[in-house]
């Protein structure tokens, strides 16, 4: 058996985690699923019912892990080897940029994509504020680095990473040119091109 059970859907957030999957250099295996027909395993590992969904079959047992930032977290931690995890020195803009992709971020961009305006005055009260102070916020954190903590990619690249390059893809985020700039970037990395293939293929498949 394989250390992970993934659950995903080839055209879905699980792409983020089939990334971070490559990264760490794991060994999984997915499990493919229909929106309309989930298997009982996975209703019972997330009774959230969504992909991504992995559970990782520790030697203790099995452990559920599940919200992409989270998985992306796990896996860097598991998988020291891998050289994704933050140097003291970057660990505050680690888990910075980490949480602010999982947060303001995906609620701006969502928020935008659903019609959904902040009513007047009540900017305060979003933790996102606008659509527009987001992205400026981190247009200005990308102008002049290379990745998120600096000159090193790490696991919080490959978070925010998914979350530009599926704004940029689908219009959700205007291509500015420290985020096309940062996805090109992105792009090149082996494990990005090994998994979106795997899910490329898959969706292509689907399609007849
Ligand atoms: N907060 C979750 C969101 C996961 C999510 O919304 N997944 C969608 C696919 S992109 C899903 O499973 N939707 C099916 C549903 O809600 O029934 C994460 O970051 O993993």
């Amino acid at each position: 058996m394989a250390d992970y059970t993934f659950f995903t859907v080839p055209m879905s957030r699980g792409q983020i985690a089939r990334w971070a999957l490559h990264e760490a250099g794991a060994d999984y295996a997915h499990v493919l699923v229909e929106w309309t027909n989930r298997p009982p395993e996975l209703i019972a590992a997330n009774p959230m019912n969504k992909v991504p969904t992995l559970i990782h079959h520790a030697p203790e047992g099995d452990r559920v892990i599940t919200e992409c930032a989270g998985i992306c977290a796990y896996l860097a931690d598991l998988h020291p080897e891998a050289g994704l995890l933050p140097h003291d020195a970057e660990k505050a803009d680690y888990y910075r940029w980490l949480f602010f992709a999982a947060g303001p971020l995906e609620q701006a961009v969502v928020s935008r994509a659903m019609g959904w305006e902040v009513p007047e005055g009540r900017q305060g009260m979003a933790g996102f504020g606008s659509y527009e102070r987001t992205l400026d916020a981190l247009e200005g954190w990308l102008e002049g680095r290379d990745w998120v903590c600096g000159a090193r990619f790490t696991m919080a690249d490959v978070y925010l990473g998914s979350q530009v390059d599926w704004g940029l893809n689908f219009g959700s985020i205007p291509p500015r040119p420290a985020f096309a700039a940062y996805i090109e970037r992105i792009q090149k990395r082996e494990a990005y091109k090994a998994a979106k293939a795997i899910d490329s293929a898959l969706i292509k498949a689907a399609k007849g």
